[in-house]
């Protein structure tokens, strides 16, 4: 896949790019990262980005002119071009784990961040979709635009691992994991349950249904109505209630 950003911060995209599993995917080839400073295209002797609104009112709003000028200096002259672009905005769909797998089947993508500001409404004719990241306001796109490059990178084949690709999966069922414990048994008091240690698989299989239902009711109850659930299912819920004293 190759992604290319388009950003006045290019810098900010340099550490989480070169580390870790995105690093590794770039090593590998699977991933290829280009970033354009969209000030490089700006027409004023200032090479300013921004302007102030039209009707009036606080804040400035980023022009069209250097945001047109860069992205078709990206793509080239054709309208050919197959790279989707994806304009991130607190007045985007939100984001999830479905965007992330559909995204993650594209060839190409352009990332278009602001930083501070609004946009003049012209520039969402460039975007094929807006993506916001969820109801909380930052100081611009560029750590929203990491948070999906990131999670998508993660779905492209030959990123992970083989176990990594299998625990996919288990997110797909719409519930909250289960606890996890690994070595030492015991560990300042505190011990990992015993049928963990038991060696019968059906019995841990249960258990950990049992606790991903727990989970997911405590702490993120709408989850449950989504979720597809077994007469087991069922039964472990009501167990549930009845140990929670609901
Ligand atoms: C006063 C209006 N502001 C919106 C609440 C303007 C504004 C502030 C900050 C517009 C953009 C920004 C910077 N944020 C993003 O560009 C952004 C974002 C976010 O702030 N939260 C969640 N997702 C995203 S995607 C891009």
């Amino acid at each position: 896949m190759k992604i290319t950003i388009l950003t006045i911060f290019p810098e900010m995209f340099e550490g989480p790019l070169s580390a870790s599993i995105l690093k590794r995917a770039r090593e590998q080839g699977l991933l290829t990262f280009e970033t354009v400073n969209f000030r490089d295209y700006a027409l004023s002797k200032h090479k300013n980005v921004d302007d102030i609104p039209f009707g009036g009112g606080a804040g400035m709003l980023l022009k069209p002119e250097p945001i047109f000028a860069a992205l078709e200096a990206v793509r080239g002259p054709k309208e050919a071009y197959g790279g989707k672009v994806i304009l991130m905005s607190p007045q985007g769909a939100p984001f999830t784990q479905q965007t992330a797998a559909r995204l993650a089947r594209e060839q190409e993508l352009i990332f278009i961040c602001g930083h501070y500001e609004g946009f003049d409404e012209r520039i969402r004719t460039l975007a094929d979709e807006e993506i916001s990241i969820g109801d909380y306001v930052l100081t611009g796109g560029e750590l929203p635009a990491m948070v999906v490059i990131d999670s998508l990178c993660r779905l492209i084949p030959g990123v992970l691992g083989e176990a990594a690709s299998h625990e996919a999966d288990s997110f797909s069922d719409g519930l909250l994991e289960h606890p996890h414990y690994t070595r030492p048994r015991e560990f300042r008091g505190m011990e990992v349950p015993e049928v963990l240690l038991s060696g019968n698989h059906e019995e841990i299989r249960r258990w950990r249904r049992k606790e991903a239902l727990r989970r997911t009711w405590l702490r993120r109850r709408e989850l449950l109505e989504a979720a597809d659930l077994s007469r087991e299912d069922q039964k472990f819920l009501e167990e549930i209630c009845r140990e929670e004293g609901i």
